[in-house]
């Protein structure tokens, strides 16, 4: 199992970080994903398709990069 971590920026609330992490989750191949609000950030555990988890989140409204 692999880990992935993304910069996310736009998340204001304990909310964002709920629908970050569902929709980081929904992803296939996560097995869990930890969102962070500050800083900004998600570290992904699983198999997924990088691609695929900063689309999920910009889909919720907020902007993703992969941390390297
Ligand atoms: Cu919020």
């Amino acid at each position: 199992m692999s880990i992935i971590e993304l910069r996310i920026t736009g998340m204001t609330c304990e909310h964002c970080v709920r629908a970050t992490t569902r929709a980081l989750e929904g992803v296939p191949g996560v097995e869990k994903a930890e969102v962070t609000l500050k800083p900004g950030g998600a570290v992904v555990h699983g198999e997924a398709d990088p691609a695929a988890l900063v689309a999920a989140v910009k889909e919720e409204g907020y902007e993703a990069e992969l941390r390297h």
